[in-house]
């Protein structure tokens, strides 16, 4: 639900209608990136905070300064807040706005990537890492080589390979880099740089990591996302583009690649045979939730596929406050996804 509307929202009668409750109500939670290492869920979320920015279509007021792991011993359980895992203050390279994480499990040891700006104003991504699944994490001293932009997704296939998946439009700079190098003009403009309604939509990015899970082990390329006659999608159809908060996850052997579609607020997704794509455009998970932000993971739990995303409701429409709710999703018998109200 778009923030221009919230002023309407009777939020008592919301909560009833809610298909799912904040995980936690003692800290804003946002972004969550779900996984089940060693039977028990773990949610890495940005830990959002009212900073006091001014509120721009760059998202300045997302102003984010740490991370905290959340855990469920199952799906029905409390979640447990574990407190700092990191702090932009031990991050050598990072300046601020510490925005949406991911995390993955190799060899006993956890690694935490997440975004945030560097002292020059451009976003890159780093990594830190912990012998636990909670941390504390200690970070590399510097950003992935190579890297850029926000939303860091790992996803680990069946063969042992990790590929990292990652981008973001407006003030996560995505556009600024369609040459290759970045570009800072009209620095202000979230929209300047991006393509015309009638060119194909701006692309997520995929890399394989190495072997030490620290670097990308190859140059990052992007990911198509098609419609149903193997077109690119063109920017103008905002309500299936590529937007942020990329994800991938893997049922009955295919790739599904989830995404947010930012301005008009949708969780969609596509389906591919490979983890690089292309992936071909399948439909919506996630219906608009209450604040202009939408974002998501997709995780199995003991059988059953369950949504972790977030919204505003219980800050009651502050779009940079939000809570981390989970709902199950289900599949139909061809694959597709059945899309979820969330508020019925
Ligand atoms: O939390 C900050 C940003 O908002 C994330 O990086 C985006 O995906 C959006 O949820």
């Amino acid at each position: 639900m778009p923030e221009e509307s919230i002023d309407h929202i009777d939020f008592d009668e919301l909560k009833k209608r809610a298909i799912s409750k904040p995980l936690v109500e003692h800290i804003y939670t946002a972004d969550p990136s779900a996984h089940y290492f060693n039977g028990k869920i773990y949610i890495y979320p940005s830990h959002d905070i009212d900073a006091g920015e001014a509120f721009d279509d760059l998202g300045s007021h997302f102003a984010m300064e740490d991370y905290h792991v959340l855990s469920m011993d199952n799906i029905e359980s409390e979640a447990v807040d574990h407190g700092v895992a990191l702090h932009v203050k031990d991050v050598p390279w990072a300046e601020k706005q510490m925005w949406a994480p991911d995390a993955a499990h190799k060899n006993g040891k956890y690694y935490l990537y997440f975004p945030a700006k560097a002292h020059d104003g451009i976003f890159r991504i780093g990594v830190a890492v912990s012998n636990t699944p909670v941390g504390p994490f200690i970070p590399q001293p510097e950003a992935i080589k190579g890297s850029f932009t926000i939303d860091p997704a790992v996803f680990e296939d069946e063969d042992g390979s990790y590929y990292m998946y990652f981008g973001g439009l407006w003030g996560g700079q995505l556009q600024r880099w369609r040459t290759g190098k970045f570009n800072a003009e009209h620095p202000e403009s979230p929209t300047a740089h991006i393509p015309e309604d009638n060119e194909p939509a701006l692309l997520p990015i995929v890399a394989k990591m190495t072997d030490d899970m620290l670097e990308f082990a190859e140059e990052p390329k992007e990911v198509q996302i098609l419609d149903e006659n193997g077109n690119l999608l063109l920017a103008g159809d905002n309500e299936r583009r590529f937007f942020e908060a990329s994800w991938l996850h893997k049922y009955n052997g295919k790739y599904y690649f989830s995404y947010s579609t930012g301005d008009t607020h949708f969780i969609c997704y596509g389906v591919g045979d490979s983890p690089y794509g292309p992936f071909t455009y399948g439909g919506k998970i996630l219906n608009p939730v209450v604040g202009w932000t939408s974002h998501h993971s997709i995780c199995e739990v003991e059988g059953k596929w369950y949504l972790f995303y977030h919204d505003s409701s219980l800050s009651k429409g502050v779009t940079h406050l939000r809570s981390v709710k989970v709902a199950e999703i289900s599949y139909r018998e061809d694959g597709s996804i059945i899309t979820l109200n969330p508020y019925n």
